[in-house]
């Protein structure tokens, strides 16, 4: 009655000692009759097994059966661990296990559609084989993606959505302590809550109805209803029709709405504070994940500060003006400029985290409240790393005749969203929020450059399977 140890605890400390480890066959590699090598593969740690005649109890049978399991299987293996002379290559664990003892829990099919091996190679690993003059298969996305709990299994991918539960953890805890709510919004809706064409629509008993575009219309109410600070992690639909690196069909939306006493930047402080300590428990809590990440997709760390650097829309654009970029100075800037202005501010500030606020009203939604001092702009701000969007957010407008009047204004049919203007008549607080992209958060915290890498099961405008 042995108890499992992880394979990723398996370190030279416990040289001499007999372990019991449950994992995946990764590899076989037989040497002879007397003798076959196992890489035995656990949530993405890997340890070389030797299974040899020469260990007591192991027969030639056994040394047969091990070189002839198929990748994949779940096996248990009893053994020594001993620590070997040279260092082991192409193993996390430095540790190697004598085996005495085999069984093979459950077995996979022989022939598997992705190799788990393949799929975690590096670009470099690749095409160091081919200047070698070998060719190493490579695994493409789509095949990665029809085959996806193959494809997760690898270091990489391990780590990822791993980052990804520690974003939504501490979304959650750092939110949690601050006084606010955690609430969860209907995702079957009568209206566009986005206004907009990127909204799937469906038949509710017989009823137009939507698929929740943002839980926005009803974080709102909920803080007409006096909650006074509230959040929601949930799924987000939007009917993209195009194809891109940046947008899915469905993704999962960290949502925050809070009362404001005074200033929009009341909402940008939270946005401020929430986002270091995230990036800095990233760092702390995930330094394994990241460089499991970084094995297969090279990056460099995040550079942000301990203060937020924030920018106004109008000295955003000076600084693309003064580099050469023309763009409308009352328009929204399109992905090019975004990533232009990036640039720019690494090189003028050193950092890749920053806000930009006071965007022109004419380019954000018909609940966004406009400037006092200047009804052009609004008191709304879009929050940045490496140049893509992540975060966009705003003070609403809370006076009931006028959010209907900026609804119309922005062609939106007033009749499907008259509960919401309703509950602002029996008195709203001044208040703003904002939504974060989860895949977004962690696709450009590690650069992956797909979002599709940080969806566990991706939808785009081609995909709705696996
Ligand atoms: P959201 O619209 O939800 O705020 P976003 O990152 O798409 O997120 P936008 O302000 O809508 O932000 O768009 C910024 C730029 O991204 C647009 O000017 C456009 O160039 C590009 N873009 C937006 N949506 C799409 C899309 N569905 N397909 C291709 N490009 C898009
Ligand atoms: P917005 O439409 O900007 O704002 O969305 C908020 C954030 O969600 C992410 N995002 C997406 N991620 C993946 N695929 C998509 N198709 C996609 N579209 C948006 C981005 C974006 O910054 N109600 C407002 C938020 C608010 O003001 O509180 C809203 O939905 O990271």
């Amino acid at each position: 009655s042995m108890d499992w140890t992880r394979v990723g605890a398996l370190t030279q400390e416990l040289k001499e000692k007999e372990v019991l480890i449950r994992g995946r066959v990764h590899t076989t590699r037989p040497v002879s009759k007397n003798m076959a090598f196992v890489v035995v593969r656990e949530r993405g740690f890997t340890v070389q097994c030797l299974v040899a005649t020469h260990e007591a109890g192991v027969s030639r049978q056994m040394v047969k059966f091990v070189a002839a399991l198929n990748r994949e299987s779940i096996i248990d293996a009893i053994g020594m661990v001993s620590v070997p002379g040279n260092p082991i290559k192409g193993t996390t664990q430095q540790v190697e296990i004598h085996v005495r003892k085999l069984y093979c829990v459950n077995k996979a099919m022989p022939t598997l559609p992705i190799n788990v091996e393949d799929a975690a190679r590096s670009d470099a690993e690749i095409e160091a084989a081919l200047q070698a003059g070998d060719k190493l298969p490579r695994v493409n996305q789509d095949t990665r993606l029809n085959f996806r709990v193959l494809d997760i299994r690898t270091p990489a991918n391990q780590g990822i959505f791993r980052i990804q539960c520690q974003v939504g953890t501490i979304f959650r805890q750092f939110l949690l302590s601050e006084g606010f709510v955690e609430i969860h919004t209907p995702k079957l809706i009568a209206g566009s809550s986005e206004g907009g064409s990127a909204v799937f629509k469906l038949d509710y008993k017989g009823q137009p109805a939507c698929l929740a575009q943002s839980p926005q219309l009803h974080k709102q109410m909920a803080i007409c209803g006096d909650f006074g600070r509230v959040f929601e992690v949930g799924p987000v639909f939007r009917a993209e029709d195009s194809y891109t690196h940046r947008h899915l069909c469905e993704f999962t939306g960290l949502d925050v709405e809070m009362e404001i006493k005074k200033h929009y930047s009341e909402v940008m402080d939270i946005v401020d504070r929430l986002f270091v300590t995230m990036f800095d428990s990233l760092n702390e809590k995930c330094r394994k994940e990241l460089e499991a990440v970084g094995k297969q997709y090279p990056f460099e760390p995040l550079k942000y500060k301990p203060k937020t650097l924030r920018l106004t829309f109008e000295e955003g654009i000076q600084m693309l003006k003064d580099a050469g970029v023309e763009v409308d100075p009352l328009g929204d800037l399109n992905t090019e400029a975004e990533r232009k202005l990036g640039q720019l501010v690494l090189e003028k500030y050193d950092t890749e985290f920053y806000l930009l606020h006071r965007y022109p009203l004419a380019v954000r939604p018909f609940y966004t409240m406009p400037c006092y001092d200047n009804a052009l702009y609004s008191n709304s701000f879009d929050v940045f790393i490496r140049g893509e969007e992540i975060i966009s957010g705003a003070q609403r407008v809370h006076v009931p005749e006028f959010l209907a009047e900026r609804a119309q204004a922005c062609g939106i049919d007033v009749n499907t969203i008259s509960t919401y203007i309703d509950s602002f008549r029996y008195g709203a607080p001044p208040h703003g929020g904002f939504g974060v992209g989860l895949e977004r958060v962690v696709m450009l915290f590690c650069a992956l450059g797909n979002i599709r890498k940080t969806s566990l099961y991706p939808r785009d405008p081609q995909r709705i399977t696996p």
